[in-house]
């Protein structure tokens, strides 16, 4: 596996470990199906337990049941599931990043001992609900609405766009608190069995086939006081949960981009044309030394995020710069890959055009590629250019 510059020497036992289960747990268990559930546009949800017991959901986090492995272990870990499919990694990142993550960080004693032992074990699955079909890049508009009731509060609204929302056992909704001064956003845990919730699938993706999505539609959805997260209040909540999640995407997107590579570099070894392998070519040898190139920059990245969040200098934009960086990487090495395989390269036999078709999702959620740049705009310049 491409380490060009063997950062993997410097791993201790427990992160090596971490990134060796995963790759085993991937090349066995999902590897062989995952063509097969892009074309059919499933997820193989009876790897959801398996993952969880093999401590695959937030194990970055302390407690609960979380053994609070070192930030390269984490990274490593959504490495290997995205050197697979995006998909999975979208499992990890949402149930890990965007439900456990803000429980953990904001829930109440209640709310941790209720949700995460059973979130981190895959017995229960949780979304995140923040997009709506209005507001997208700028969630703060959001027009999810939550009303005090006597015991409680009612929640009307729809999210759209929402990982896992048709088999998700609790949603966490982001919603304007129309109680308080100044409608606040609080996040609410929203069990989906609740009256006056659906969480209808969306089927016509050409991307992150192999990924359930959906939306969660909330009519008049009645939730006690003990369903809020009490430690938090305003856009501060959903977007730390994001920059938790992109952290993830930076250190993924480099393994759906070495998976890509790696596939190129055989093809070209053994695919023959005139007279002996593609590989001799100096046209083909330039397209791998630029994806290697762009893998080995994009990894050194990946790992200063890590040395960062270690100790605790981790700024959003950071994750934002990497983000960004790391999926436009993966997402032209994805295309290179493809174009070298040929027409075999169009086929789900090989995985860079499914990483490719992955890539646009990837490219596009957790904030756009421009949004990125808008973040970094307004950090290099202090001026905002949102509106
Ligand atoms: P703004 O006024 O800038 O900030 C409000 C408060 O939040 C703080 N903050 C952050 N904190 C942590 N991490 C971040 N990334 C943060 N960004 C802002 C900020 O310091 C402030 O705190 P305080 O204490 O002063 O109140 O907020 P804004 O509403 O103007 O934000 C602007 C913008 C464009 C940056 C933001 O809206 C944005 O990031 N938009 C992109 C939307 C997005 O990424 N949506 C993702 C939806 S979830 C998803 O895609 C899941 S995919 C899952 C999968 O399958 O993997
Ligand atoms: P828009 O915001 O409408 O953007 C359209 C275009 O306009 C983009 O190119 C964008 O970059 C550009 N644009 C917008 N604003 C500006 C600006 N100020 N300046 C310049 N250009 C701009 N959301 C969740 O809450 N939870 C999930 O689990 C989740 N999972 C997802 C899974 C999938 C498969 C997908 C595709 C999306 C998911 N999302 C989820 C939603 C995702 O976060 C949004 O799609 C994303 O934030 C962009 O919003 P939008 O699609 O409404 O695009």
């Amino acid at each position: 596996m491409l380490d060009y510059v063997q950062l993997e020497a410097d791993l201790d036992e427990e992160e090596r470990l971490i990134r060796d289960t995963a790759r085993e747990f991937v090349a066995d268990r999902v590897r062989p199906e995952i063509g097969d559930h892009f074309e059919a546009g499933t997820f193989p949800t009876e790897i959801i337990p398996e993952m969880g017991e093999m401590g695959f959901y937030a194990p970055n986090l302390d407690g609960y049941g979380s053994p609070g492995v070192s930030e390269t272990a984490y990274g490593l870990l959504m490495q290997e599931l995205e050197a697979c499919d995006s998909g999975l990694r979208s499992m990890a990142s949402v149930q890990g990043a965007l439900v456990m993550y803000p429980i953990y960080a904001y829930g109440s004693a209640d709310q941790k001992e209720e949700w995460l032992p059973k979130l981190g074990a895959g017995e229960a699955v949780g979304c995140f609900g923040l997009t709506e079909p209005e507001h997208g890049s700028n969630p703060s508009a959001m027009e999810t609405r939550a009303e005090r009731d006597a015991d409680g509060y009612v929640l009307n609204g729809s999210k759209t766009w929402i990982t896992n929302s048709p088999i998700a056992d609790v949603a966490v909704v982001w919603a304007r608190d129309r109680s308080a001064e100044d409608d606040p956003v609080r996040g609410f845990l929203v069990e989906t069995d609740r009256d006056g919730v659906t969480t209808n699938e969306i089927k016509e993706k050409l991307s992150l086939r192999a990924s359930i999505t959906g939306e969660i539609a909330l009519n008049d959805v009645r939730v006690p006081e003990e369903n809020v997260l009490p430690g938090v209040s305003g856009m501060k909540g959903p977007l730390s949960c994001l920059t938790q999640a992109r952290y993830g995407i930076a250190w993924g997107a480099v393994g759906a981009a070495r998976d890509c590579f790696e596939t190129a570099r055989q093809y070209a070894t053994d695919r023959e044309q005139f007279g002996g392998p593609i590989a001799r070519f100096q046209l083909q040898q330039e397209k791998l030394a630029e994806m290697a190139t762009g893998i080995t920059t994009s990894q050194l990245l990946a790992y200063r995020l890590a040395e960062l969040k270690e100790r605790g200098d981790l700024r959003p934009q950071h994750v934002s710069m990497a983000k960004r960086h790391n999926v436009r990487m993966a997402r032209e090495q994805a295309r290179v890959a493809r174009e070298m395989l040929g027409g075999n390269g169009i086929t789900t036999d090989y995985s860079p055009m499914r990483h490719l078709a992955n890539m646009e999702t990837v490219y596009t959620y957790e904030g756009t590629h421009d949004i990125h740049t808008l973040i970094l705009g307004q950090d290099l310049t202090g001026i905002a250019a949102f509106e």
